[in-house]
């Protein structure tokens, strides 16, 4: 980690190498969901990348724009106002420190809990109502192209019923998050030609099934390949969602997706304002591979658990941490 004494505001905040523009994504997969090639093309963007950009989803545009213009006011107030919806833990506003154990970022974030298709009455966060209406809406439409993605993903794995991964995160009680995300720009190390920018998010893997993100048109999200670790930067699409698969769709399928490592990295210009929808299931839930894809004498590569004790396993763990490698059978 590098300290710049001169610079308080990034004090403790690791720095990662700038992003080249050679190092864009140029494979990337991008699949209509409205196409009948969909299924197949799911599933094999998850099982190359665990990623992939998502275009004719039906969220309409001007949805992800209210949600993003209510997060912009809600962002721009003063500090103390918005540390009165803080801590972020169990849900609420959070500035820089992500998670329970030392981890930083440079951004600012609020984390909400979902109860089906709506921000949980439990939640008082945001209480604008004009910010929270945004975000019902918004959430009501990403929760069912996830359920869709979900679909796919099984038809493109060849496994019946279509609804063996969509009905965990559909599930009346599944475990739902919501994050918003603001990374202001990092003025601070802007001009010093370090070749280095702030990190906005560590880099992690998520522990949900899949997540569902939308960011405005400042880029900084990046994933690491499976074939070799490289880290690409993903252009940013305004009108698209991107699809991550987290750890416990991997479990699910017994590694043939693999969930995907990413970060994001401050801009040094621009803020970049994403939102992220995260499909768990009930805590309940046993996390084992689906014995529709089990082929014959193949056996779970993990061990068994649910997703309550994968969760309170990842809460206690450090953002960059292979959480996975717990359960893995030796
Ligand atoms: C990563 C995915 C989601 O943003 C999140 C994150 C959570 C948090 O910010 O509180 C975690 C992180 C995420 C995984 C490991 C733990 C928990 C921070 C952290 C260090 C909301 C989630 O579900 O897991």
């Amino acid at each position: 980690m590098v300290v710049l004494a001169s610079t308080p505001a990034v004090d403790h905040i690791p720095l990662l190498r700038s992003p080249d523009p050679g190092d864009y994504f140029a494979g990337m997969p991008v699949v209509d969901l409205s196409s009948p090639g969909a299924p197949r093309a799911i599933a094999d963007a998850c099982e190359r990348f665990g990623f992939f950009k998502l275009v004719g989803h039906g969220v309409p545009l001007n949805a992800m724009e209210r949600l993003e213009s209510e997060a912009v006011r809600f962002f721009a107030q003063a500090q103390e106002d918005k540390d009165r919806a803080g801590p972020a833990y169990p849900f609420g506003y959070g500035s820089k420190r992500i998670g329970l154990n030392g981890d930083v970022g440079w951004l600012e974030y609020l984390l909400l809990a979902v109860d089906n298709a709506s921000l949980s009455a439990a939640c008082p966060v945001p209480s604008c109502a004009v910010f929270r209406a945004a975000l019902n809406e918004y959430i009501a439409a990403v929760r069912k192209v996830a359920a869709r993605v979900l679909e796919a993903m099984a038809e493109g794995l060849g496994i019946a019923p279509v609804s063996a991964l969509s009905a965990m995160v559909a599930a009346e009680g599944s475990d739902q998050v919501f994050r918003v995300n603001h990374y202001p720009p990092c003025t601070a190390l802007h001009g010093l030609g370090l070749g280095r920018s702030a990190t906005g998010f560590g880099e992690h893997t998520d522990p949900q099934l899949l997540s569902l993100l939308r960011s405005n048109g400042t880029s900084g999200l990046q994933i690491a390949l499976h074939d070799d670790g490289q880290w690409v930067s993903v252009p940013s699409d305004r009108d698209a969602l991107f699809v991550n698969v987290g750890d416990s769709l991997q479990v699910l399928t017994n590694g043939r997706f693999k969930s995907v490592k990413h970060r994001v990295v401050a801009n040094s210009l621009k803020s970049r304002v994403s939102m992220i929808y995260f499909g768990g299931p009930s805590l309940g839930q046993r996390i084992a591979p689906l014995p529709q894809l089990l082929g014959e004498g193949e056996q779970s590569l993990y061990k068994d658990f649910t997703w309550s004790e994968y969760k309170k396993a990842a809460y206690k763990s450090r953002l960059g941490d292979n959480r996975l490698a717990h359960f893995h059978k030796l």
